[in-house]
């Protein structure tokens, strides 16, 4: 059985609420349970996180917080081990990603933003007076207050630090309530922040689904000042509805359905090892991952042949987060097989171990659906991508540019001309030219159209999390 649960309200671990099963998504066995925040708990972390703006926290320098976002990133270097078997419960990802990307990238976040925070500087204007003597203007950035930061199941710990790590470098204070399905690392997080003499109230934690539930209750309180959230655009709806209730402001990234673009001139060697990765990392189930796939046509054939080779030889890849959304993969495969042709995968693996209880998927290739088609409108978010021909850079372009999402897009060219070209003509948030997730934290992250609103990142995200406020003093 997994770590027990618990909330993480004031300073205090509390485990009230009624439990709800923890599934293994590897195995498909229930091992552990989850307490659903009831209101009265949720209320009580956001009146904690009132409070402690009030306390020696609203006192505490840029320089105090920024050395207690390195002494968080220090307790979590100090406890990898048991964040990274955390995050593999969580997720049932291979130990390689936890250990190689997410826990790591938790650890940056804290010390990417205390880094930012310490090099920061605001603006100020000498303003001409009829007096000759003139004014000062200068900005003062204040926190937001109490921030309600609500994350998904995919990369749990990385997605959840990306958004409290700035948040407590403005000065906030924290109610965090992360997936239902993934409550493993916030838990150990919230350790982390004690270990750190955080004071208490300072971050908070509650458990539970979304709809009806601690989620639903949080962006609907009163006391919460702003929402950071990620996942999926239908509940980004749900989400600012209830923040427009009090013009609460948000920071949204939300789902994607995205578009990468090989030209005949790319280097095909290193196009098709980068789709390999882009469209199955974590077996799809990362947001900027590629689920069209637009390939010019003297190469198309080559490709997807090289690129279904590829797919069949992969293996150590993990499950889907559940067996609802298994089923929701499972039944966007069975309508692409009827209405077009499966290159490689396309069912469910058998391993002839306890894995057979899991919610895996085999990695997909598929061809020959049209553009309106559910499989290639819609998110799938698991281990399928979808090719299809293109002649110019004008049709490329048309194609990756439609439909409703615009997160992220890759473009595998060789060409330089066409690389500057074609990236900054996508409509998305985030181009990447041969390469695929490849980050730097300062950079603005984030989706246009249904797939986001806002920008996190450097100062994107400092920015967010407070006020500025405009002094004057007449001289
Ligand atoms: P989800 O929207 O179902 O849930 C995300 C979080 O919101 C969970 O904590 C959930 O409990 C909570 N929630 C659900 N309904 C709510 C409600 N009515 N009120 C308040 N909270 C509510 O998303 P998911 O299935 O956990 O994650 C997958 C989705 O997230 C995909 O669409 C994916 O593209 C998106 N995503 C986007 C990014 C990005 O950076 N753009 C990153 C990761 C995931
Ligand atoms: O790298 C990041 O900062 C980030 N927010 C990644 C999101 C991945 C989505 O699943």
């Amino acid at each position: 059985m997994s770590a027990p649960v618990r909330h993480y309200v004031g300073g205090g671990f509390d485990t009230s609420g009624d439990p709800f099963p923890l599934v293994d998504p590897v195995t498909g066995r229930t091992v552990g349970e989850v307490p659903s925040a009831p209101v009265e708990v949720v209320d009580r972390a956001v009146r904690a996180a009132r409070e402690a703006l009030r306390g020696p926290w609203g006192t505490w320098s840029p320089a105090d917080r920024a050395r207690a976002l390195h002494r968080i990133a220090d307790g979590i270097e100090r406890r990898f081990e048991e964040f990274v078997v955390a995050e593999c419960a969580d997720t049932g990802k291979p130990r390689e990603l936890a250990a190689g990307v997410d826990i790591p990238r938790a650890i940056a976040n804290f010390r990417a933003y205390a880094d930012l925070l310490a090099g920061r500087s605001e603006q100020s204007w000498h303003t001409a007076t009829p007096d000759g003597r003139g004014a000062l203007n200068y900005t003062v950035r204040k926190p937001l207050g109490v921030v309600a930061v609500i994350s998904p199941w995919n990369l749990p710990l990385l997605l959840l630090t990306w958004k409290v790590a700035p948040a407590l470098a403005m000065g906030n204070t924290v109610v965090a309530k992360p997936s239902e399905l993934t409550p493993g690392t916030a838990c150990l997080l919230a350790e982390v922040t004690a270990e750190a003499e955080l004071p208490a109230g300072v971050f908070n934690l509650v458990h539970g689904p979304g709809a009806d539930a601690a989620g639903q209750w949080l962006t609907e309180h009163p006391g919460v000042d702003a929402i950071a959230f990620t996942g999926e655009s239908g509940t980004g709806t749900t989400i600012m509805r209830a923040a427009a209730a009090r013009l609460a402001p948000v920071s949204f990234e939300l789902g994607g359905k995205n578009a990468g673009l090989v030209f005949a001139d790319a280097d095909l060697d290193r196009a098709v090892a980068g789709t390999l990765r882009s469209a199955f990392t974590h077996s799809g189930q990362v947001c900027l991952c590629t689920e069209r796939l637009y390939v010019e046509r003297s190469v198309f054939d080559a490709f997807a042949e090289r690129l279904a080779d590829g797919t069949r030889a992969l293996g150590g890849y993990g499950p889907m987060i559940s067996a609802a959304h298994r089923d929701k993969v499972l039944g966007h495969l069975a309508k692409a097989a009827a209405d077009g042709e499966v290159l490689a995968g396309g069912g469910v693996p058998s391993f002839g171990d306890e894995r057979d209880g899991g919610f895996h998927v085999e990695p997909t290739v598929l061809r020959g659906l049209p553009e309106d088609h559910p499989t290639v409108r819609e998110e799938i978010f698991g281990p399928v991508v979808h090719l299809a021909p293109f002649d110019t850079e004008a049709e490329a372009l048309a194609l990756a540019n439609a439909g409703p999402y615009g997160l992220a897009a890759t473009v595998w060219t060789d060409d330089l001309a066409r690389a500057h070209r074609v990236a900054p003509a996508l409509e998305v948030g985030i181009a990447w030219v041969n390469t695929w997730n490849l980050r730097d934290l300062r950079t603005p992250f984030g989706g246009v159209k249904a797939s986001g609103i806002g920008r996190e990142g450097g100062d994107h995200s400092l920015d967010f999390f407070s006020e500025p406020m405009n002094v004057c003093v007449k001289l």
